[in-house]
């Protein structure tokens, strides 16, 4: 059975651009297909203090992976990309993260895995990229649109699109 993934990305440490194109490389070869790239937004840091901005965006994907293989794989790609795990479980710089937002309508609440994202619906790093994939896109559990959830975002300000964007065809073909 195969099905649709949305994933958050960001790096906010390296050669952002280069890595997040690196990542979505690996994540059609190994994980699933990807359909689609939203815009690149230059992002402030949530949560945490860093002298340099996040670059985000977000991946449509196709799978027929269960999400703990799934999983299993989007982590294995962030650490060869040197993603570095802080032993506080803090928030800190990286050079990616990989998170999986929606996996399908699926609700998985595992020790290793919570999707939907735990905090996405609060993040406009998070939400303002979905929508350029699907604006009508909506979390399984409550039927709530992303778009909506744009909306109602307070703080849209830390977050600028970038002229350029990742372009589909030239890292996949
Ligand atoms: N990720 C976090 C914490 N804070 N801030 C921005 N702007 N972008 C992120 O991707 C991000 C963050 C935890 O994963
Ligand atoms: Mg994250
Ligand atoms: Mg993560």
């Amino acid at each position: 059975m195969e099905v649709t993934v949305y994933l958050s990305l960001g790096s906010n440490s390296g050669e952002r651009l280069d890595l997040l194109k690196q990542a979505i490389k690996l994540i059609n070869l190994r994980a699933g297909k990807v359909f689609k790239i939203s815009k690149s937004y230059e992002t402030t840091p949530v949560g945490f203090k860093s002298e340099t901005n996040f670059i985000n965006l977000a991946v449509g994907c196709i799978t027929s992976l269960t999400p703990a293989e799934f999983f299993k794989i989007t982590c294995a790609i962030e650490h060869e990309l040197g993603r570095k795990r802080v032993e506080s479980g803090l928030y800190a710089s990286r050079t990616i993260d990989i998170d999986i937002i929606f996996f399908g309508d699926q609700i998985i609440n595992t020790s290793e895995l919570l999707v939907p994202h735990p905090r996405y619906n609060e993040r406009a790093f998070v939400l303002v990229p979905l929508t350029d994939l699907d604006e009508g896109l909506t979390d399984p559990r409550n039927k709530c649109s992303i778009k909506d959830l744009v909306s109602q975002t307070i703080d849209l300000n830390g977050i600028k699109a970038m002229k350029s964007s990742i372009k589909l065809h030239e890292l996949i073909d």
